[in-house]
């Protein structure tokens, strides 16, 4: 009856949308219900909240609703991995469905499990994504994020398949492959993460296969940080229009925000997932429209069920009315995390900062990466550039304009002068999944 419900196309309106639409005195009362019975669980199954509740001299009954939510301990990454493997699971492994994990830079994975009811919540999750990007039955959806325990695979397959779309999951990698279904199976949307669909774009280019001449219409792009700069790019050389959507295993996986046609910031599903903004140093909750971390409550999750946790992701949420009258709060676009900043000669510098400096001049193509170094114990930063292939057999002087133009950019931006490299076409290493932007030299 539901998988109808959501195959069921009404006039541009799909019906997998109405919670999306719910009144906020309606929306506030689910949330009410549903955090007393999510704190209710944690309490009852898991004993590090359990504790942590007891510390803070509370119990379930504390928690009259919604408005108590700041009162309740946080929860960090690194509780999932003092926990690990399956310290936070509110459910016997014989309810647990899934598991994902999701590979820290160090060490041990984070794992994160769901009941039947978690993945039917996640598909609904991702069902209410796809429709928010225009997605419908009939459309042909090549799914390049990747199978296996990253969540951005089989989250959105799922999703894809609840309202009707076909899916081909052709995970990530395989380029000349992926070229070739889009084109031979006529393909009108794509998942990928911005940086892999950008490779995509290129070897497109290679094979002779102009993007804006086949059916693709959208691109859903997400897992990673992307600049404005690169969505007009993208938008400008595919002809498709691009969609961010946000989410983290923790939570669910991808599914947690998105845009919709109004491209102004991203939806929160907050029927599912509660959003605050708090202070990354004090913890203190910020009102809304002011940036700081998003910590974010999982409302209906079962196996795992997170209670404010820390994302480490800086955005800020926006209030205002919506033009495609969805009542959900967004939030804007995440172009950064905590613990993604470097400091160069007392400069505070995030990768997404130079993203956007660079795109704004022509004659550089969206691959590149920062190089940090540590020289007589004085870091440095040097960004590395690959330029088009007409630039890069120009004469010296047009090379050298162009080191200048990004190189007054950059220094527009961030202030300070750093190193730039101008590489040839190909020379940066291109991402199939999440890009790596950052290279860390300074503790070889
Ligand atoms: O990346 C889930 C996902 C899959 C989201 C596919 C969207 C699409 P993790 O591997 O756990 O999960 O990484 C989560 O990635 O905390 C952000 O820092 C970053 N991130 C995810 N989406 C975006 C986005 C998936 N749209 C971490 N913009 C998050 C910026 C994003 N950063």
């Amino acid at each position: 009856m539901l998988k109808e419900r959501w195959n069921d196309r009404a006039g541009g309106f799909h019906p997998v949308s109405a919670p999306d639409f719910l009144p906020r005195q309606q929306l506030r009362e689910v949330q009410s219900h549903r955090l007393q019975a999510v704190v209710g669980r944690a309490w009852d199954k898991v004993a590090l909240f359990r504790e942590r509740m007891q510390a803070r001299g509370l119990t379930p009954d504390s928690i009259a609703g919604i408005g108590d939510i700041a009162a309740l301990p946080f929860t960090t990454k690194a509780d999932l991995r003092d926990t690990y493997p399956f310290g936070l699971f509110a459910s016997p492994m014989d309810e647990v469905v899934r598991l994902h994990a999701s590979s820290g830079t160090t060490g041990k994975p984070i794992v994160v499990a769901y009941t039947r009811e978690d993945i039917e919540v996640w598909t609904e999750a991702m069902a209410r994504t796809f429709a928010a990007c225009g997605l419908h039955r009939g459309d042909i959806l090549q799914n390049a994020f990747g199978y296996g325990l990253f969540t951005g695979g089989m989250g959105t397959h799922y999703g894809a398949e609840a309202i009707g779309a076909a899916v081909i999951p052709v995970s990530g990698g395989n380029t000349e492959r992926q070229i070739m279904l889009m084109r031979d199976f006529g393909v009108t949307a794509v998942c990928a993460t911005p940086s892999f669909f950008v490779h995509l774009v290129e070897k497109a280019g290679e094979m002779g296969v102009d993007l804006r001449d086949l059916p693709l219409r959208t691109g859903v792009f997400g897992a990673e940080p992307w600049t404005d700069g690169m969505r007009e790019r993208i938008q400008a050389e595919t002809g498709i229009e691009a969609f961010d959507i946000y989410g983290l295993s923790e939570i669910t996986g991808p599914g947690v925000a998105t845009e919709c046609a109004c491209h102004d910031g991203l939806h929160v599903l907050e029927d599912h997932f509660f959003p605050e903004i708090i202070d990354p140093v004090t913890g203190a909750a910020l009102p809304d429209g002011e940036e700081g971390e998003l910590v974010l409550t999982t409302l209906s999750k079962r196996a795992m069920p997170m209670i404010r946790y820390r994302t480490r992701d800086i955005t800020a949420i926006l209030t205002a009315p919506c033009g495609c009258g969805r009542t959900m709060r967004r939030i804007r676009r995440i172009s950064r995390r905590s613990d993604d900043m470097f400091i160069i000669r007392g400069v505070n510098v995030f990768p997404s900062q130079v993203e956007a400096a660079l795109l704004a001049v022509e004659g550089t193509v969206p691959h590149y990466q920062i190089v940090l170094t540590r020289e007589h114990g004085l870091d440095r930063m040097t960004v590395e550039v690959e330029v088009t292939p007409e630039v890069f057999s120009d004469t010296v002087r047009a090379m050298e304009e162009l080191r200048a133009r990004i190189g007054h950019a950059i220094e527009h931006v961030l202030g300070i002068r750093v190193g730039l490299r101008l590489v040839g076409p190909h020379s940066i290493p291109r991402s199939e999944g999440k890009a790596r932007r950052v290279i860390d030299k300074r503790q070889d």
